[in-house]
């Protein structure tokens, strides 16, 4: 949200320093320097781009839920899908077309694969497997390639039959 102009509600700063010397914004104009300059470098890093997609924020349907009974996940939970269906869906904006590395944070306490289908742009482009991690709170990464329109892209992880899919923390995407 920092990267680039307008800022904050009336539009009218060009820059991050135009708010923070705006009196009307508190007393932060009357920061040395120094301290602005280290305002608005701590405000730009807020906008990693390989920052986590949480999936507990995804849009979740047929029967996937939000869940924390397991610790270790990063942000305020997990997705727990049901036993032959659920699904989590995300939404991914691209810089540019092109190759992508697709992250999926997941646990898988039990003793065999538990596969999700992913979708991108609603096309099935792989079944994943989700090995075993161990332990419900121990979390592996299952890595894949996708390929990303430029804009906004959807991504969906869908349950299959059988036990049903991992726990799913977060993903990230890579160029
Ligand atoms: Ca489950
Ligand atoms: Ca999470």
């Amino acid at each position: 949200m920092w990267n680039t102009a307008p800022y904050l509600h009336d539009g009218s700063a060009n820059t991050l320093y135009d708010v923070i010397n705006n009196s009307a914004h508190g007393n932060a104009s009357s920061l040395s320097q120094s301290d602005k300059d280290k305002l608005v470098a701590f405000l730009l890093q807020l906008d990693d781009s390989d920052a986590p997609l949480e999936a507990e924020s995804a849009t979740l349907s047929g029967g996937a839920v939000t869940a924390s009974n397991h610790g270790g996940y990063s942000g305020t939970g997990f997705v727990d899908y049901p036993s032959s269906a659920g699904e989590a869906s995300f939404t991914v904006n691209a810089d540019s077309a092109g190759t992508y590395v697709l992250a999926i944070r997941y646990a898988n306490g039990g003793g065999t694969s538990r596969p999700l289908n992913l979708e991108v742009n609603g096309t099935q482009v792989s079944a994943l497997a989700f090995a075993p991690s161990g332990d419900w709170a121990s979390w592996n990464v299952e890595l894949v390639e996708i390929t990303l329109n430029s804009g906004t892209n959807t991504l969906s992880l869908v349950g299959l039959t059988g036990a049903g899919g991992p726990n799913v923390d977060a993903i990230t995407v890579r160029q």
